[in-house]
């Protein structure tokens, strides 16, 4: 197969793609949806967004609150641990940054646990939370992201599987040190770089 490809030789295209492909991935056109459980009806009456563990005083936002906040939009390749990768979209949201200066993280912090409906949590370091294209995602390609996608909010972590871009998010936990969340107890990978294809286990 090697051979076959060296002698066709790679379009242009094809390398472009290669360039941005993480290894044993294929591209997609469409956005597959995928999940544990149902979609969670949202009740906005009650909705909120908590920051909390080892931070000097806990918040809690309002989604009028979050909408109120400044935004930004940031055209990138998310990467799906089932091997599909859908590239160039436009996504839209409120940078992480934004929502760190709401709060004072206590020094012993080096962990975030991302909390969404239905008890999903997905485990995350400092460093892979505050990377500067991170956003609490509601838009993308200019349209808000429909329920089945994470309506009203996502977390938005692109170096990293797409796991780890939690749908229906609703806090932050900061912790000392790390813990597997949903998938990672699961036997997924603890950090899910694709580059390096941190799928399943500690490899
Ligand atoms: N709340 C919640 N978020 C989640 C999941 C989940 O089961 N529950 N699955 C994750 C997984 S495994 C993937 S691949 C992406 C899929 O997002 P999409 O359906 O918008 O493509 O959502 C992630 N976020
Ligand atoms: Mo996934």
């Amino acid at each position: 197969m090697g051979f076959n490809l060296f002698r066709r030789g790679l379009s242009e295209q094809e390398r472009a793609v290669g360039d941005r492909l993480p290894p044993g991935q294929y591209v997609t056109e469409k956005w597959p949806v995928l999940h544990y459980g149902g979609v969670p009806r949202v009740n906005m009456a009650t909705w909120d967004f908590k920051l909390t563990g080892l931070v000097e005083e806990p918040v809690t936002l309002t989604y009028d609150q979050i909408l109120a906040m400044p935004r930004k939009t940031v055209t990138s390749d998310v990467h799906c641990v089932t091997r599909w990768s859908l590239f160039d979209s436009e996504w839209e949201g409120i940078p992480i940054q934004e929502i760190l200066q709401l709060v004072r993280l206590k020094p012993q912090a080096t962990h975030v646990m991302v909390h969404a409906e239905q008890g999903f949590t997905a485990n995350l370091s400092l460093d892979d939370l505050i990377r500067d294209p991170n956003m609490l995602v509601d838009k993308r390609n200019g349209e808000p992201i429909s329920a089945e996608h994470g309506w009203p909010l996502r977390l938005f972590v692109p170096h990293l599987y797409f796991w780890k871009s939690a749908k229906w998010l609703r806090g932050l936990e900061f912790m000392a040190g790390d813990r597997p969340g949903f998938w990672e107890q699961y036997g997924y990978h603890m950090r899910g770089e694709p580059w390096a294809e941190e799928r399943y286990g500690w490899q």
